[in-house]
């Protein structure tokens, strides 16, 4: 498809109450929004790496920047027929794979529109439910934490995610193990802890969890492989798994027992589809995470999740659980407890409401 228009947008969309984790406290969440004009249809993007490189070295106000001067500029008016096309034209342009992302993710989007299919279905997956979570930050008190948990839990989702930072660990997640002795738990650490902090992971490994979510360095593989080896619990890898290549090498040096694969960290669905399957012939599981993006983002993450060996439920969430309103056209919602399906129609089968996007929008850009 030729590339006829490109637009950009940084948005802002304010959260109904602080998402708290070990790389801080955040009330909005920023996000760029690409969409590609091709034929008089368009297709969208999403990619969140937040407004301040806290997850990663990126953050959205350089990601839309970059988008602007470097990315937009080389896509235009090019014939781009693949994914690996329009990553080979971005190839030069080192990491920014949160900002890469959006363009990729755009692309596909399109890809499908035109070709009158779901993402889903261009994409090679089954049309199906995908499983999806319950996740908590850090809360006011452990009380709080296990009255929703408990909610949650009678709301039908099948595992309960809890974001742990220091201080807000091991006591807190034996509180939750004693009052759910059966529920199936994972910690997500967001690299807030080190390889001398064995103390902590060796007390959450007597605690039953499915899973310890990156517990090390963002950029790390290292440390996480002495870690996993002294663990019964499987080390999850969320931040460290950016690339294909970085894949192979968790994989190779036994860093982790599963994957989380976030569209966005990885440089999009193009560097996403490849990561999935390097990690499937290798048995290393995989299941989806997010950023708290929009239906948009959220929607290209649905399509991925319906494809095989994404075996845990995912970090997809209902619009409501977060946002008072979706900057979609679109909410997303439980299709069933602890569900949700791609929307119906071609391509990601929704759009950013127009009155939304300008009312949520910081920064424009169009070519
Ligand atoms: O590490 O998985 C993470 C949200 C923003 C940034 C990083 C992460 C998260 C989540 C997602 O944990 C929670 C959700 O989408 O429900
Ligand atoms: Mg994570």
């Amino acid at each position: 498809m030729k590339i006829d228009a490109i637009g950009l947008h940084h948005v802002a969309m304010p959260l109904m109450s602080p998402f708290r984790t070990a790389f801080g406290d955040n009330s909005v969440i920023d996000s760029l929004l690409v969409s590609f004009e091709s034929e008089g249809v368009v297709g969208w993007g999403e990619s969140a790496p937040w407004g301040a490189p806290w997850y990663s070295g990126e953050w959205t106000a350089g990601a839309f920047l970059l988008g602007r001067t470097e990315l937009a500029p080389v896509l235009l008016h090019r014939d781009i027929g693949t994914g690996d096309e329009l990553q080979r034209l971005l190839q030069p342009i080192k990491d920014n794979r949160f900002a890469k992302a959006a363009f990729d993710l755009a692309w596909w989007d399109l890809h499908a529109r035109l070709a009158a299919k779901s993402l889903c279905a261009v994409i090679g997956g089954a049309v199906r439910a995908v499983d999806v979570g319950a996740d908590f930050g850090v809360m006011p008190t452990i009380d709080d934490l296990l009255r929703e948990i408990d909610v949650a839990i009678r709301a039908g989702f099948k595992r309960v995610k809890l974001k742990i930072r220091p201080g807000w660990d091991v006591d807190v997640v034996r509180a939750v193990r004693n009052s759910f002795p059966a529920g199936a738990f994972h910690v997500d650490a967001n690299s807030g802890y080190r390889l001398d902090d064995i103390a902590v992971f060796r007390a959450l490994d007597r605690m039953n969890l499915a899973m310890i979510e990156q517990p090390l360095a963002h950029d790390d593989l290292h440390d996480h492989a002495k870690l996993q080896a002294q663990l019964e619990t499987p080390v999850c890898l969320d931040e460290s798994i950016t690339s294909p290549a970085r894949a192979r090498h968790a994989i190779e040096t036994r860093a982790g027992r599963w994957f989380n694969l976030k569209l966005g960290r990885v440089g999009g669905m193009t560097e996403a589809l490849k990561i999935r399957s390097i990690a499937e012939d290798a048995g290393v599981p995989c299941w989806v995470g997010g950023m708290l993006e929009s239906a948009i983002g959220q929607s290209h993450s649905t399509a991925f999740g319906t494809l095989p060996n994404i075996l845990y439920p995912s970090d997809i969430f209902p619009t409501d659980r977060f946002y008072r309103i979706d900057l979609a056209d679109a909410a997303m919602e439980l299709s069933a407890p602890g569900q949700v399906r791609p929307f119906p129609g071609h391509g990601i089968g929704c759009a950013p409401n127009p009155g939304r996007l300008e009312r949520f929008s910081v920064q424009r850009f169009r070519l």
